[in-house]
């Protein structure tokens, strides 16, 4: 079966047979589309205008991308289908009922507006229609949407969430959008892979739409993609019936509507994917910081001129009878007067405060360093591992909390659910490489605990999108030395969509992330690095990195239960060391975030360190204590919020401090600390600075 279908025609010859087609247009809807395509076009040329006045410090356009947007504009259902949006997507907001002028705060950087200021105009986010907040990158909105229409999905199916708990609808689509260039990232693919993978639980209604206007800034798309079009490079996937694939004249309103009323049926009741190729036109330049005259003849620039929507569908209004000229003007001049005093407000309106650059990095109202999260042990005559630990955690808090979904490489216990029977008698079921989700598939099921695909900006990107749905993601990176596929997702995306929406999205994902070194000899380079010093240079994301089983079932629980993103660092060497092991201290067990454990007081020397270290500092400790040198080892238990109080306060105490850690020397996280602490010398009371050593874990020799 081959559902490709092509529909590019000229507008002018096209309105007699859409218009006459069985959905056909009124003429009101024909002049709000009118409408949308000339506004939007406005808004940017106001937009210039305020970027040449110093106004507005950056402009991009949605030139000529109008038509498509804004047919689209109108199947979109507000407030149920999610919108993943390129910031060319003005003429998009606009059916929506976002304004121009909330379009011209966002261009000014106002303090009311979408982002606070943070964000450059044209990066939508618009809660109260589920817009979700785009960054700048080109290709990271794919696999987030892929986890919003995820996470749809398990929420139809699974009734302990019920729509006053979590927001969806059983007939919800997901809406993603982009630029031909932007489907050479790697995440486009992951994510149309992953949207037409049939699942025990179906596809996902998800609508790709792509908006290819021939270029990505000045790369022609016969450098971009093979063959030079992205819809027949993925005809496969269509012809296999995964994925519907419609290429539309993108200029073309009344074609575009058309084409969207007709795949509805397919992604609202279907729940199946679709991805509309739309052929549309860059008449102005990439950005306001472009100059396409630079790399376009002015012939090619002509011809492109020849299919601008501006002109060609009020022309076809008025040929057709639909609209006369007049009734057209006076749509645009109430546009323009709109726009003007528009521009005026957003000109005269508050800027933000430069003390809120710091507001909403993380929860404004759950805050994992309070006491609300120091909960009293209850042991239970149960000893585990670390590892068993993070897995009893696991089937806790599944059974508390039904919007945890669990996923990542390997970690169902089977990868046919027909299987899930024959276990423990037949097989013994797999459940992650080093067990941590052992079992959790067989007693949730394979809706809540199943298989990623091996792509770590997958797991990342969709746990992104899921968590900010309200559902609780607890996604597993196998190790740690292959989580830089998904860096993108980390440092732009999860860890900064509460701040550059000004609270109006957050991202409460769980990423646990097996890591460092010792695996016995076979782990070299590419199982073992350490990775904290990276992620802790970014704010917005939450580091724990527990040394014992106990810290790790306390601060596992307070990673699920608080509301930031939170990169969980479990060394593999730990996990099932007999020393380290623990009662189970409970259901409720948690430990704050920021809040160091002192496993050996001393008056010497202060060894601060975290993760694997700890042990090995210990080890040492205890061989010199026995010549006399009385130690104090601090174990710093999270990376990001790091516990500075405890740090300092014993540091006045020894005036010595060793800083461990297992990284390489240079620009590890132990510089962090060692520098904090020489920074803020003056503060130890007068007792002088003190003698600062860093120490990585190589150095400290076969007695650790
Ligand atoms: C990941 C990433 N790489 C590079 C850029 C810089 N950049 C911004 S827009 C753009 C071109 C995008 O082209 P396309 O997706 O075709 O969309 P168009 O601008 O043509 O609408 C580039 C390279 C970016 N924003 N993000």
């Amino acid at each position: 079966m081959n559902e490709t279908t092509t529909e590019i025609s000229r507008p002018r010859r096209a309105m007699a047979s859409k218009l006459g087609a069985a959905e056909p247009l009124s003429t009101s809807q024909l002049l709000d589309l009118y409408r949308w395509i000339y506004t939007s076009r406005r808004v940017d040329d106001m937009e210039l205008k305020l970027k040449k006045q110093s106004r507005v410090y950056f402009q991009i356009n949605g030139a000529g991308h109008e038509a498509v947007l804004a047919s689209l504009g109108m199947i979109v259902r507000p407030g149920v289908d999610w919108l993943y949006c390129y910031y060319r997507d003005r003429a998009l907001m606009l059916p929506l009922g976002y304004s121009p002028a909330e379009m011209l705060l966002d261009a000014v950087g106002a303090a009311d507006s979408s982002s606070g200021g943070r964000q450059m105009p044209s990066h939508w986010s618009v809660p109260r229609v589920n817009v979700v907040t785009k960054s700048s990158c080109t290709g990271t909105q794919f696999l987030q949407s892929l986890g919003c229409a995820q996470a749809g999905r398990y929420m139809t199916h699974n009734p302990a969430i019920t729509p006053d708990k979590i927001k969806y609808d059983p007939e919800e689509i997901t809406i993603v959008t982009g630029g031909d260039g932007a489907t050479s990232e790697g995440e486009f693919f992951e994510a149309v892979n992953a949207a037409c993978l049939e699942t025990p639980h179906g596809q996902l209604p998800m609508l790709f739409v792509i908006e290819d206007n021939d270029y990505a800034i000045s790369v022609p798309k016969s450098q971009q993609t093979a063959g030079g079009s992205i819809s027949k490079f993925l005809a496969g996937l269509s012809t296999e019936g995964l994925l519907e694939i419609v290429e539309v004249d993108g200029t073309d309103p009344v074609a575009c509507y058309t084409t969207f009323r007709r795949v509805e049926k397919r992604l609202r009741e279907e729940r199946r994917p679709v991805l509309v190729h739309a052929h549309v036109i860059r008449p102005y330049s990439h950005s306001e910081s472009d100059d396409d005259r630079t790399y376009k003849t002015p012939q090619m620039r002509e011809e492109e001129q020849k299919r601008d929507p501006l002109v060609n569908f009020p022309r076809d209004l008025i040929e057709r009878g639909v609209a006369t000229d007049a009734q057209l003007e006076s749509i645009r001049r109430d546009v323009d007067a709109q726009i003007e005093a528009a521009a005026v407000a957003a000109v005269a309106a508050r800027r933000p405060e430069a003390a809120a650059v710091t507001q909403y990095v993380t929860s404004p109202t759950v805050d994992p360093t309070s006491d609300r999260f120091a909960t009293a042990p209850q042991f239970e005559n149960l000893e585990l591992t670390m590892i068993q630990g993070i897995n009893k955690v696991l089937f806790d808090e599944m059974a508390r909390n039904p919007g945890i979904v669990i996923f990542g490489e390997d970690v169902a216990d089977v990868g046919q659910d027909e299987l899930l029977k024959d276990i423990p008698a037949v097989i013994k079921g797999k459940g992650g490489v080093f067990k941590a989700t052992a079992g959790l598939q067989k007693q949730y099921g394979s809706l809540r605990v199943y298989n990623s695909q091996l792509a770590e900006a997958t797991i990342v990107g969709a746990a992104t999108g899921m968590a900010t749905r309200g559902l609780k993601p607890v996604a597993e990176v196998q190790f740690s030395d292959y989580i830089w596929p998904a860096m993108m997702q980390l440092v732009n995306e999860t860890a900064k969509i509460r701040w550059r929406s000004n609270n109006g999205f957050s991202c409460p994902a769980v990423i646990r992330v097996a890591t460092g070194g010792y695996l016995g000899g076979s782990g070299a380079v590419y199982h073992s690095q350490s990775v904290e010093a990276t992620f802790a240079h970014i704010p917005g994301l939450l580091i724990a990195y527990p040394s014992t089983a106990l810290d790790a079932i306390g601060l596992l629980r307070t990673a699920i239960r608080c509301d930031d993103p939170v990169l969980f660092l479990e060394h593999k060497r730990l996990y099932r060391q007999p020393i380290l092991k623990s009662q189970y201290p409970g259901a409720e067990f948690m430990i704050p975030f920021g809040r160091a454990r002192i496993p050996r007081q001393g008056k010497g020397l202060t060894v601060v360190t975290y993760g694997a270290t700890v042990l090995k500092s210990m080890a040492i400790a205890d061989k010199l204590a026995a010549e006399g040198i009385d130690i104090e080892v601090i174990d710093l238990r999270t990376i990001v919020p790091w516990d500075q109080n405890t740090v300092a306060e014993s540091v006045r105490k020894t005036s010595r401090v060793l800083v461990v850690h297992e990284d390489v020397r240079s620009v590890g996280f132990g510089a962090e600390i060692a520098a904090w602490i020489g920074e803020n010398d003056r503060s130890w009371q007068g007792r002088g600075f003190p003698a600062l050593f860093l120490i990585t874990e190589s150095r400290l020799g076969p007695a650790g």
